[in-house]
């Protein structure tokens, strides 16, 4: 059926000029990076609270407690998705064996079982310094403290977790992006925006002053625009980053939930890589404000994906993921929103972008707004499920069927 079903959908972009060979092979080359922090709402293993302004909402039984039960859930998910990805760990998630070690103090070592699990699976690490979460970030602030002592600590942390990054990359052959992203900002009207900014660039200096092989770790920046008690005044505003990375040539990390509601990624892409040697995606979906809804088959995850596909971006582009949703089945969450990730990068490569192209340049704006829409209900599911049988995953909804077997046999026994 599904072969069936596939070589009519080959047939029937063939005749505008669109090889779904191609595209299915073109997907061999993505790899996307899962969110650990999706298996256990953002806690990690140092036993503290969430905080630093993002909330995960819900209480659906079965969250893992420890890193073999986080880990075992992840593969259950990879059985689940297409597709070589990768994993993306934050220093919160360090398996020190009981011992509390100090943020600024972690090593390669107390991720040495990530490593050697990833090794097994052969899947490549990206990796983030957690600057939230912890008594020295309960004031808001970090790499922009007033305090040096405080600034100093995060400093420590930055640079620890940059070697961290390095080993990762070094021991898996696949380089690690490791994302800064920090809460700080204000509730209310700041009378000083210059200074916290100045401090922030000058902590993000002396993080990154090691030079670092960059086949082995990139360093990259997110900005956001608001959190939730960083109302007024976020240190690290997205213009603050855009020039940083641009000035120090690191990657910058667009979070999908970090705009203004009216501003899109999509928009900003091709304009971000004639600047910046790197780009690092946070795909979520933000409602109302940023809330890290799980991602979903919409329009702008569409638009953004044509985007890397019409600007040939994927050598220079690293896509994770970046949701938190504690009120549905954790599993079924990433299940979902790395499926459609995948969908919409497929549904981007089954695009006749050149000819697009074309229309667009000879002025021909008609047909383009006609194509566009037609290209709609082209039989894309055909292609997506026998991409789906190729790769030995569930195809359509039956890997749901696998997630409430997993939550009887394991989740519900936690
Ligand atoms: C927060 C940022 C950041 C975090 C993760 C956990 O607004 O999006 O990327 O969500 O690092
Ligand atoms: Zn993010």
């Amino acid at each position: 059926m599904t072969n069936q079903n596939y070589n009519q959908a080959k047939e029937i972009y063939s005749q505008i000029g669109v090889d779904t060979d191609k595209a299915i092979e073109k997907m061999k080359d993505i790899s996307i990076s899962i969110h650990c922090w999706q298996g256990d709402d953002v806690s990690g293993f140092e036993g503290g609270q969430l905080t630093g302004g993002i909330q995960a909402t819900g209480n659906y039984p079965g969250k893992a407690r420890n890193a073999d039960e986080l880990r075992q859930d992840i593969e259950k998910v990879l059985s689940l998705v297409p597709g070589n990805n990768k994993v993306n760990l934050h220093a919160i998630y360090a398996e020190t064996d009981g011992k509390k070690v100090e943020r600024s103090e972690l090593l390669p070592e107390h991720f040495a079982r990530w490593v050697s699990w990833a090794k097994e699976k052969n899947i490549g690490l990206d990796f983030n310094p957690t600057f939230f979460s912890h008594p020295k970030s309960d004031d808001g602030f970090t790499l922009s403290h007033p305090d040096e002592g405080i600034r100093r600590y995060w400093i420590e942390h930055g640079i620890a977790c940059r070697a961290i990054s390095e080993y990762f990359g070094r021991e898996l052959g696949i380089v690690s992006a490791m994302n800064i992203w920090i809460p700080d900002g204000y509730k209310d009207m700041p009378v000083d925006r210059l200074a916290p900014r100045r401090r922030l660039a000058d902590s993000l200096d002396k993080i990154l002053e090691r030079k670092i092989d960059k086949k082995y770790h990139i360093d990259s920046v997110e900005s956001k625009v608001f959190g939730i008690g960083s109302e007024s005044y976020v240190v690290g505003s997205h213009e603050f980053y855009m020039g940083y990375a641009v000035k120090n040539k690191t990657a910058l990390t667009l979070d999908t939930g970090h705009f203004h509601p009216t501003e899109t990624v999509s928009n900003k892409i091709s304009s971000i890589m004639m600047f910046v040697p790197e780009l690092v995606l946070h795909i979520s979906r933000p409602v109302r404000w940023d809330s890290d809804h799980v991602v979903i088959y919409d329009d702008e995850l569409l638009e953004i994906a044509r985007e890397l596909v019409r600007g040939d971006c994927f050598e220079r582009t690293h896509i994770a993921l970046d949701f938190f949703d504690a009120s549905i089945n954790r599993l079924a969450a990433w299940t979902i929103g790395i499926r459609n990730t995948q969908k919409a990068l497929l549904a981007a490569f089954l695009e006749p972008s050149d000819a697009l192209k074309k229309c667009e340049i000879d002025g021909d704006f008609t047909t383009r707004l006609a194509m566009l829409e037609e290209l709609k209900s082209y039989p894309f599911g055909a292609v997506w499920d026998y991409y789906c049988e190729k790769n030995n995953v569930p195809v359509r909804e039956n890997w749901l069927k696998e997630v409430k077997a997993y939550e009887k046999e394991v989740l519900s026994k936690r």
